[in-house]
């Protein structure tokens, strides 16, 4: 299997989080990536490419053009406000009721296009995304010219971005870029499956008027865990997409057991949909090691887990999501992407 590695994710560092009274290490840290890749080298899963330029005209396809020029100037704007720390994060959004309008001051625009204060700026960030980002339109070609299955090693994670918010670790939804990619370039029904511990909000927006891209996430549920305001299960599509949504919420603590059945639908759903491919959000932060989350899936489920993926046949793109346990990230990927393959 292939895997299309962004090395300038390394630029996106000395990221930042709220803990407590204080700023501390984000969890989404350049180790992650470096760890993953690492395992994939060791295990000879295969070739490790390097992505392809991308036209912009991609990213908008999912993205609005306002939000990728704010993407690409913010780190420089906040700078020329005067602003001399190296993370730049809003402190005010816009609330119900309140105008949603792109305003002059800096703060008022990081607000706009963000859902949370997780998302910072550093002064590579930039690069890094929109490599991320590349990765994955690189993976959906070479799908496109007859490869089975590829791995895109995206950092920084995208499927909490929306079309016009960064949120949740996230900025450019680098699995709904590759879905319309392969949408625009010849596959009818594409289906965008979510195994991340966190509701895949982002597809779910981004598609949930659409029939022919069917988004699926299995997920902590809502009620107990970020994004809190997204991912119940009566959220199934609007429109022409009515019925092209299907969340799973799970409670916490759920193993591999009950995760295994709600997967098993997920695909049941998929192969009545007919598509044409899959999408696979590949989070990581389902293991029971993840600090930051609370499911108890062991390594060795990811195995099953790729084997049960694997058992559809379809082509597959997988996009590496989230996952902090950054000593068994790159275990628990290789695990699951060998199994993907039969092996
Ligand atoms: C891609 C992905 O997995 N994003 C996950 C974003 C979840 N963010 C959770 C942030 C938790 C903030 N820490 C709260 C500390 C409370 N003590
Ligand atoms: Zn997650």
């Amino acid at each position: 299997m292939i895997t299309v590695y962004p090395e300038a994710h390394e630029l996106h560092r000395g990221l930042l989080e709220p803990d407590g009274d204080s700023m501390v290490r984000s969890a989404e840290c350049p180790e992650r990536a470096n760890n993953v890749v690492a395992a994939i080298r060791q295990a000879g899963l295969g070739p490790i490419v390097a992505p392809t330029k991308q036209d912009d005209r991609r990213f908008t396809r999912v993205h609005s053009p306002d939000y990728l020029s704010f993407l690409g100037s913010v780190w420089s704007e906040w700078r020329a406000a005067g602003e001399t720390g190296t993370n730049a994060r809003p402190y005010a959004f816009v609330g119900a009721g309140m105008r949603q309008v792109a305003v002059d001051n800096v703060f008022g625009r990081l607000g706009l296009y963000a859902f949370d204060a997780t998302a910072p700026f550093v002064a590579g960030s930039w690069r890094a995304i929109r490599s991320s980002a590349e990765a994955a339109l690189t993976a959906a070609d070479l799908l496109n010219n007859g490869e089975r299955q590829v791995f895109a090693l995206c950092r920084p994670p995208g499927h909490h971005a929306t079309s016009d918010q960064c949120g949740g670790y996230c900025y450019l939804n680098n699995g709904a870029i590759a879905a319309q990619a392969l949408l625009d370039d010849g596959t009818s029904r594409v289906a965008v499956l979510d195994l991340d511990y966190h509701h895949g909000n982002g597809a779910q927006a981004i598609f949930y008027d659409r029939p022919n891209a069917l988004t699926i996430s299995l997920h902590a549920d809502p009620r107990h865990e970020y994004p809190f305001f997204a991912g119940f299960a009566d959220e199934i599509g609007a429109g022409d997409g009515r019925g092209y949504n299907l969340n799973l919420p799970l409670p916490l603590g759920t193993g591999w057991h009950d995760y295994e059945r709600a997967l098993a639908a997920a695909i049941e759903r998929i192969l009545a949909f007919g598509a044409d491919a899959v999408v696979v959000a590949l989070g990581l932060d389902t293991y029971r090691g993840d600090p930051t989350t609370h499911f108890d899936i062991g390594a060795e489920d990811y195995a099953a887990m790729g084997a049960l993926v694997g058992a559809t046949g379809l082509p597959l793109l997988i996009v590496l999501e989230g996952g902090y346990a950054v000593d068994a990230i790159g275990a628990n990927t290789v695990g699951f992407l060998r199994a993907l393959e039969g092996e």
